[in-house]
């Protein structure tokens, strides 16, 4: 294993429990396995927005970016144009991803965008203390719906697939080797993939023994069939009590936004940065 050294000075902050250390862990297994395989270190770029999840970047010693909230995704799209021989891998919340920065998620998803996108998905607003977020169930009870909440949730899945995404996952932090792979699958795949993990926040709202119960390993799936990623998609809705799908739901090749951006492609010999003045005094 490399001998990169990915820890910090940071003191940790996350509550003990929390299910991020498994997000966290995982990651920087996968890190320091794609540097082993040939990845250059210095070509991996880490972006996180606000909330709980966002303070992985602090934990980890790598290139990165703290954007704000809601706002994760931009700044990988912007990265991966601006050099696309970087891996930009995104850690957002739900609140973040899913609320007030779902636009971004959608377009990225709909332009193939070749980045990561993690979400940390606990379904409640961690870091300010418990109000209800888009994947909360029907009835949660948080600081800002004592009474429970009367919407249902979205399935973040469903809209990914609806959107064009090309590689979606599910995992949870009770489960850290599969979390191993199915990032490290992520991260290599070429264009828009998006693992949503289901995160417990053992404060907020402990779904562990819940998950226990409820989570199952796909053995058989073929993630390119669509229909058949649509129906285990839809299994699960984030509100009813059914059985939940967990590894690649979804997966299919298809080209890039980084490499159609730029006519004829970066490796056709295109000035790269001369472009990018020019499109960018274009646009002045
Ligand atoms: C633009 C903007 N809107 C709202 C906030 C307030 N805010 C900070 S963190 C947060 C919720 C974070 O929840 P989530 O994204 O689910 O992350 P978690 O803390 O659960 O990891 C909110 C609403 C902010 N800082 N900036
Ligand atoms: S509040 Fe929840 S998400 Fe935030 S660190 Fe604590 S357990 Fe984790
Ligand atoms: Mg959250």
């Amino acid at each position: 294993m490399s001998e990169i050294n990915l820890n910090t000075y940071a003191p940790n902050t996350w509550c003990p429990g929390c299910g991020n250390f498994a997000i966290l862990n995982a990651i920087k297994t996968v890190l320091k396995s794609l540097v082993d395989e040939g990845l250059p270190f210095e070509n991996i770029v880490l972006v996180s927005g606000i909330g709980c999840h966002a303070k992985i970047v602090d934990y980890i010693n790598a290139n990165s970016f703290y954007s704000i909230h809601g706002r994760v995704t931009p700044p990988c799209e912007g990265i991966k144009l601006a050099n696309p021989n970087l891996k930009v891998i995104g850690f957002a919340g739900d609140g973040d991803a899913y609320g007030e920065g779902i636009e971004h998620l959608i377009f990225a998803a709909k332009r193939n965008m070749d980045i990561t996108m993690i979400i940390h998905n606990n379904r409640v607003y961690g870091l300010t203390t418990g109000q209800y977020t888009p994947t909360s169930p029907f009835g949660f009870k948080g600081r800002s719906t004592p009474q429970g909440t009367k919407e249902l949730p979205i399935n973040p899945l469903e809209v990914m697939l609806a959107s064009g995404a090309t590689f979606l996952s599910r995992g949870t932090s009770h489960g850290m080797e599969q979390l191993k792979k199915i990032f490290k699958e992520a991260i290599m795949h070429k264009g828009f993939a998006l693992v949503d993990v289901l995160q417990v926040c053992v404060t907020y709202f402990n779904m562990y023994d819940y998950y226990d119960k409820k989570v199952y390993e796909l053995k058989e799936h073929d993630p390119a069939d669509y229909e058949k990623a649509h129906a285990l998609i839809r299994e699960w809705d984030y509100n009813k009590d059914a059985p939940i799908a967990l590894g690649v739901l979804y997966r299919k090749e298809a080209p890039t936004f980084d490499n159609t951006f730029l006519t004829p492609p970066v490796s056709g010999g295109v000035d790269r940065e001369a472009k990018i003045r020019e499109l960018l005094s274009e646009a002045i």
